[in-house]
């Protein structure tokens, strides 16, 4: 929790303790959340051992005038504002090594909307004296899901986007997207923050990764998310596009960098890889004989001359169709699961 250092003198008999404990940066990223924002900052000064860094974009609904009235009465809150709307990461990038910079032990990611509570800070900090280097606070632990209010189509997306992502990546992690998390400083400092990709979800899916390649341990707690009901979501297609690639594209630099050093490992993500390949030419090839030898209008035209041979082609085209489709399944589900079997932290 704390570290305590014994100064004892010798020719004086009293020790000096002086205990120092670890503190933490609340990094909030805002873009016009002015209504939430008092609140958040406010419920994050309850407890003690957290600063808070705001990092505004510029927002036209006058948040960073917020920040500075609320810094006039306090010393623990900073703001760091860039000129326009330039992203989550790079916001949480700038926040990071303010951070750094300042001294502190933990550096915590919050959103402003009022989703994240406040109250779940020192959990936090908990789990970390526990031996992580990254705290995510999940919706999604031990099956359940800790979301309240929000359209069900969000909550899907949310869902299958950490299926996907964790499965992609072999992260054993319910909920990669979070943004509600806790780095310790060795975590952060040991990603090159300027070789990031991502800017949006894909941003803490990145970040996640990357700390678990470096080494470190990562844990989840169960947090309530509170869908936000005031402002709007910054989310867009973008953002969500992003997300779908990334994993990808780390799973695939993982493979080139590991060359030579995992065999184990690496075996199976070339199998993967190759297995998703094979699925999709076969889905194409399967496509094009559809397109040709298949050809619907044919199979029609045949019938209605009384052709005898229409009705064996139908059965083919039939027969094929269910095929095809089974022998996708079937790839992509042996693809996912020799995924899912590469390597965790
Ligand atoms: N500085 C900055 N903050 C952003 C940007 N985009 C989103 N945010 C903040 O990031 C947090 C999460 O964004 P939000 O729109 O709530 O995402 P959602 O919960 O996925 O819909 C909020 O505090 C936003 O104000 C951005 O481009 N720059
Ligand atoms: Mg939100």
């Amino acid at each position: 929790m704390c570290t305590t250092i014994l100064f004892p003198f010798q020719d004086c008999p009293v020790t000096v303790i002086i205990t120092l404990m670890k503190k933490a940066l609340v990094i909030i990223p805002t873009y016009n959340e002015r209504e939430t924002l008092r609140l958040a900052i406010d419920s994050v000064l309850k407890h003690d051992r957290f600063d808070v860094l705001v990092v505004d974009d510029g927002s036209p609904d006058g948040t960073a005038l917020l920040v500075k009235d609320l810094m006039s009465k306090s010393d623990r809150i900073a703001l760091i504002e860039r000129s326009g709307k330039l992203g989550l990461g790079t916001a949480y990038v700038e926040g990071f090594r303010w951070g750094l910079k300042k001294g502190y032990d933990y550096l915590v990611e919050m959103d402003a909307d009022g989703s994240h509570d406040p109250d779940a800070l020192p959990s936090f900090l908990t789990e970390m004296e526990q031996g992580h280097d990254l705290v995510i606070g999940s919706r999604y632990l031990n099956g359940a899901i800790s979301v309240v209010g929000g359209k069900s189509g969000r909550l899907m997306m949310s869902k299958f986007g950490n299926f996907y992502a964790s499965r992609v990546l072999g992260m054993r992690l319910t909920d990669l997207t979070s943004g509600f998390r806790c780095y310790s400083r060795r975590a952060v400092e040991s990603v090159d923050l300027e070789e990031l990709h991502s800017n949006g979800y894909a941003f803490q899916i990145e970040m996640a990764y990357r700390v678990s390649a470096a080494g470190y341990r990562i844990g989840e707690m169960p947090i309530i998310f509170y869908e936000r009901t005031s402002g709007s979501s910054k989310m867009s297609k973008k953002i969500v596009r992003e997300a779908t690639i990334l994993p990808w594209r780390l799973r695939l630099g993982r493979l080139l960098e590991a060359a030579g050093k995992d065999q184990g490992y690496n075996f199976r993500t070339i199998i993967g890889f190759l297995t998703v390949i094979t699925g999709l030419a076969g889905g194409l090839r399967f496509g094009w004989w559809l397109g040709t030898e298949g050809d619907i209008v044919e199979i029609i035209h045949r019938a209605k001359m009384g052709l005898p041979d229409w009705g064996w082609m139908a059965l083919k085209v039939v027969l094929s169709a269910f095929s095809g489709a089974a022998a996708i399944v079937f790839f992509v589900a042996v693809a996912i699961a020799i995924f899912a079997k590469g390597r965790r932290k």
